[in-house]
């Protein structure tokens, strides 16, 4: 095949009047004309001077333009590289030099910010806004709306996702179109997605779940969705009758829980919800089936191994289990020393294996063996159980990581900044419980003499690392508990502070 990616998800509707993505004023935009876009970015791409491979970044607004920037790079065989838009000026310079971006194309608002740091970088860079406008846009308008699609094969990038790490340095894990394609395909069947579904699509479209599974998943089935520019719970319920299908975090589900309009009434038409990106409480499972009679299927996955595992559609939705390996992936769960896989029943590491898993780390060949098993199998760092009937329940993490609303914060990237502040000996930044996000940061500094200026930390915060990463609160102390060995112990701490954000509202 000449590029399965595009081949199997864009070709076959270009052309076509059917309804891709629903605005939410209630335009629409056909596949056919979203293709046309697509096309005219892909000749302004080739023209540029982009080649088969190179990477183009982008930091721009969830739009169907912003999609199409992604179907161009399938088209043209660029290797695609979507950044948080909360990112701050300075973790895009790393982004970017990382990668060797080519091609940087940034929120028009934004191009004063980094223009320097894209010059530096060696990126050319262009704007590209939400509402169709931006000298990426602009250029595109003169180009043919038809472009020859380059040839690329399974093992091909298709796309680099940064992915922070516990040793506070992001690494960009390399997908190929292999694994974005055999998990699409995978999962438009597994969850039965068809013509007729139409999808709430709230989450971002810089992560594997808004940009991979939701829109992949969509474009395979040759679906609609209903695209809302991020997830405000009131439009959600407004938008709800005119869908058949929602992706969401936890996060979504228990704000939608949160109003009691949300009901079986306003769901009866609905026929699949389906939760990831972080655990979902088995009480959320429970109320969301009092309140809507729908049972929430959980699936589990992460940017190096896409999706992973499911509950079934057709069969028991267990709530609090992940569900089942996806056909053609292969799943162990070891002991971390041994490697040896652990007794049914019992804790272990999970490691997977299949067309879903990604081809290593960008540039990084020692980070990529330490998780990457020459055999096949990666290490995730999430510890689990299978039952006797084969349902898999994740029950934490080996890794020392904190997922916030879906989104995940690396202690160690903060903490590193935080040490090199005034007034601060160390620090230590550790997941408490939130009852919006799941969980959020909390940082503890060890005062110097002088103590630490949290007011200044913050500013420092703020000018550096994106807002979703900000530690919620900060506490002082004067030494963190460490065991005999002299390791800090943050399982103590994790129930110091347990209740933290419960009884400080932040
Ligand atoms: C926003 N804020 C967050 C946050 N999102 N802080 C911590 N964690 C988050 N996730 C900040 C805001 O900047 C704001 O700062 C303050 O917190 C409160 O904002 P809000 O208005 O309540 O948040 P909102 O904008 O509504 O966003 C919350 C959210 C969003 C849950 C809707 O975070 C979201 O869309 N999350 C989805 C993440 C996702 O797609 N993950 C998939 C990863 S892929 P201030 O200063 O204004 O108060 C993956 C693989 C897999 O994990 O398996 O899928
Ligand atoms: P990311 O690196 O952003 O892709 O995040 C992946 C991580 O999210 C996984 O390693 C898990 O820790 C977590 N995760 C994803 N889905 C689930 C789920 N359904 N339940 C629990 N954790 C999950």
């Amino acid at each position: 095949m000449a590029n399965p990616l595009f081949d199997k998800l864009f070709a076959p509707h270009v052309g076509s009047t059917a309804t891709f993505l629903v605005l939410p004023d209630g335009a629409r935009v056909s596949y056919g004309d979203f293709l046309d876009q697509t096309a005219q970015f892909a000749n302004l791409i080739k023209s540029i001077g982009l080649e088969e491979g190179d990477r183009l970044a982008v930091q721009i607004e969830k739009s169907p333009a912003a999609l199409a920037v992604y179907a161009a790079c399938a088209m043209t065989g660029i290797v695609f590289l979507p950044l948080n838009t909360t990112y701050a000026p300075a973790e895009v310079s790393y982004f970017l030099s990382d990668s060797g971006a080519r091609l940087f194309i940034c929120d028009p608002q934004n191009l004063a910010s980094l223009e320097t740091i894209a010059q530096n970088a060696d990126a050319k860079i262009l704007t590209l806004g939400s509402k169709g406008d931006g000298s990426f846009f602009d250029a595109a308008k003169t180009k043919a709306k038809t472009c020859d699609v380059a040839q690329r094969s399974s093992n091909d990038l298709a796309a680099l996702l940064y992915t922070s790490g516990t040793t506070g340095r992001s690494k960009g894990a390399m997908l190929s179109q292999g694994n974005l394609l055999s998990n699409a395909e995978t999962l438009t069947e597994l969850w039965q997605f068809s013509a007729q579904d139409i999808l709430l699509h709230a989450l971002p479209i810089f992560h594997t779940h808004g940009l991979f599974v939701a829109t992949n998943v969509t474009l395979s089935a040759g679906g609609a969705m209903m695209f809302l520019p991020k997830f405000d719970v009131e439009k959600a319920i407004t938008v709800m009758s005119d869908c058949t299908t929602m992706m969401g975090v936890p996060t979504f589900y228990t704000r939608l829980l949160d109003q009691r309009e949300f009901d079986a009434n306003l769901t009866k038409h609905m026929r699949l919800f389906i939760s990831g990106s972080a655990p979902m409480l088995s009480e959320t499972h429970v109320l969301f089936e009092e309140r809507t009679s729908h049972k929430v299927l959980e699936r589990y996955g992460m940017t190096e191994t896409n999706m992973s595992t499911s509950n079934p559609f057709v069969g028991e939705r267990r709530a609090g289990s992940v569900g089942f390996p996806l056909p053609s992936v292969t799943l162990k769960i070891v002991d971390p020393d041994t490697s040896e896989p652990v007794q049914k029943g019992d804790i272990g590491v999970i490691e997977v294996r299949g067309p879903n898993v990604f081809h290593g780390y960008w540039n990084m060949p020692e980070k990529t063996a330490e998780e990457l098993r020459p055999n096949g199998f990666f290490i995730t760092g999430d510890l689990a159980r299978m039952d006797e009937d084969g349902y898999v329940t994740i029950v934490g993490r080996g890794k020392d990581l904190i997922i916030s609303g879906g989104f995940n914060i690396y202690p160690k990237e903060l903490e590193m900044i935080l040490d090199d502040q005034v007034g601060v000996l160390e620090s230590a930044v550790i997941a408490v419980p939130h009852a919006d996000m799941g969980e959020a940061a909390l940082a503890i500094l060890v005062r110097k003499e002088s103590g630490p200026d949290i007011d200044q930390i913050k500013a420092v915060m703020k000018r550096d690392v994106a807002r979703f990463k900000h530690p919620r609160d900060y506490i002082v102390v004067d030494e963190l508990p460490r065991n005999t060995m002299g390791k800090v112990q943050k399982n103590v701490m994790r129930e110091t502070y347990g209740s933290w954000f419960s009884s400080n509202t932040t």
